[in-house]
């Protein structure tokens, strides 16, 4: 078998190294390689109060980033896995020093040690948890409005300087309202950057449960929202996929404390009446004198936790089931949260392609520090040609690319037959039996006779005289999907997933 995708890049680098384009180049590479080992570094991004920070601890599974106004939220956090836990600041001017730092209420309360917020460049934390361990996750602050651009860190992620990578692989965007700007929104993100594609990218409605105040169905009026999102071409050419999270539900599913699910059981069991009224609005909640057992502080300890929505579901669970125990309400609230399903996503989508995704962003720093050499270091166009030829033999990138134009409206197929090539392609999930639409479980003779249908149907496509240049070339690299998926079915192991 020839080299992965990945040790020819590293070779690549090694060989861009030895070449020496200079001491800027040196350093870069020398971290492009080093991440080619991290984990894949996956970016939360969005307006202010977007719910970015609930969302990084519901995804960590532990409250973890400060989710109010606190001076830390406006730095840009990295929270990856460590042996131990260490905070690690870095000043604008001034080497990298750990950090001393205290839990509030779980949340890390990091001593800046004098400096303001905007002096400090990042902060690093290190924590043992096996959430982090396929994906570094990096918490930024809110967007203030679309106007005011990126802060300048945020934009050091996305938007890669002289056309080398940003500091993340992917991204998750977070959505709050739904305007018309929203596409506005995401586009400028990726305002001319070649990283800001959609296929390292997944769009979240958050808040999700704020979106039909004072329902119970909040949440599937999230999916219907986000379904629309899923059929709106300008809000797909910037993200493979629309998600609705309530965020704040679903980290009340992580870390739901015996003394809260104490005073939502006094809830569920004091007179329906008084508790509906109270629960009409947030501030009836907190100033109700109705005479329901639980005290101010209790109440606005429930709201902060879970907001009202949660409140009110929480009650309803506990009504419609009186053995409910504290353990099932965390995971009901969690699965109704839509947390599952972005977690799924980020597998199918980031974490099973993490390897492409790396050797994308190694790709583009090799590039980078190729370009800006000077054109007189001997290897510069052998090397150029190598990173060129890595970039089209690599059969996962076409289908990105691929996807991409798809998405953009570049290649112009019917929407049946798009949605056929988009998921043959492994935009919902890279197995075997998700690009053909099958269940996990489906026989072997249906997978094979699923892919032999596809082949000759996109063989059809390639060779028909009434497609264009684009769709033929297109249909050709679907076909090439399915005859590795076919490779992979007929493979002894039989299990083998492509990347
Ligand atoms: N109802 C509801 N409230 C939420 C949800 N997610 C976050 N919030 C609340 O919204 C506020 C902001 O949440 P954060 O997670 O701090 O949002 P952020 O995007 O990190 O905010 P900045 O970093 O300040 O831009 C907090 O009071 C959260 O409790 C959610 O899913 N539902
Ligand atoms: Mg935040």
């Amino acid at each position: 078998m020839g080299a992965t995708l990945t040790e020819q890049v590293r070779r690549l680098l090694d060989d861009c190294r030895a070449a020496g384009l200079g001491d800027d180049s040196t350093e870069r590479l020398r971290t492009a390689a080093e991440r080619l080992d991290e984990p894949l570094r996956v970016a939360i991004v969005g307006k202010v109060k977007a719910g970015k920070s609930t969302l990084l601890n519901a995804l960590v599974g532990e409250r973890l980033a400060p989710t109010d106004a606190t001076e830390c939220t406006r730095i840009v956090t990295w929270y990856r896995e460590g042996m131990t836990y260490r905070v690690t600041m870095t000043p604008r001017n001034g080497l990298p020093r750990q950090a001393r730092f205290e839990r509030e209420d779980g949340a890390l309360d990091v001593d800046l040690d004098g400096l303001a917020p905007e002096e400090v460049l990042h902060l690093d934390v290190e924590w043992p948890s096996s959430a982090l361990h396929d994906m570094t996750l990096i918490d930024t602050p809110g967007l203030a409005s679309l106007s005011a651009g990126l802060s300048e860190q945020t934009e050091l992620l996305l938007v890669p300087e002289d056309e080398g990578p940003g500091e993340a692989d992917a991204v998750l965007y977070l959505m709050r309202h739904l305007h018309a700007d929203d596409s506005r929104f995401l586009e400028a993100f990726h305002d001319g950057t070649a990283q800001g594609t959609p296929a390292n990218a997944i769009g979240v409605i958050s808040r999700a449960d704020e979106v039909a105040p004072g329902r119970l169905d909040a949440l599937e009026s999230a999916a219907r929202i986000a379904a629309r999102y899923n059929a709106d071409p300008q809000i797909l050419r910037w993200c493979q996929t629309v998600v609705p999270v309530a965020g704040l539900l679903a980290q009340a599913g992580t870390v739901l404390t015996e003394e809260e699910f104490r005073a939502l059981r006094t809830l569920a069991e004091s007179p329906a009446g008084d508790v509906e009224r109270m629960l009409l609005t947030a501030d009836r909640f907190l100033d109700s004198e109705a005479s329901i057992a639980l005290t101010p502080e209790q109440r606005t300890a429930l709201s902060r936790r879970l907001g009202l929505f949660g409140v009110r579901l929480s009650v309803t669970l506990l009504r419609d089931d009186p053995e409910m125990t504290s353990a099932r309400l965390a995971r009901e609230l969690a699965s109704r949260s839509g947390i599952d399903q972005l977690r799924d996503l980020l597998h199918t989508q980031f974490a099973a392609p993490a390897d492409a995704l790396k050797a994308r962003s190694a790709l583009a720093a090799a590039r980078a520090a190729l370009e800006s050499a000077n054109v007189a270091v001997p290897d510069r166009e052998r090397l150029l040609a190598e990173a060129e030829r890595i970039e089209s033999s690599a059969h996962v990138f076409a289908e990105m690319q691929l996807l991409n134009a798809l998405r953009t409206g570049a290649v112009p197929f019917g929407a049946e037959e798009r949605e056929d090539a988009e998921r043959l392609l492994g935009a919902s999930g890279r197995s075997a039996a998700q690009r053909l639409a099958l269940t996990a479980d489906a026989d072997p003779e249906s997978q094979h006779a699923a892919i032999t249908a596809a082949i000759q149907r996109w063989q059809q496509r390639a060779e028909n005289p009434m497609s264009s240049l684009e769709q033929t070339s297109a249909a050709r690299v679907v076909v090439r999907s399915c005859e590795g998926v076919l490779a992979d079915l007929s493979a002894p192991t039989g299990a083998l997933q492509r990347s």
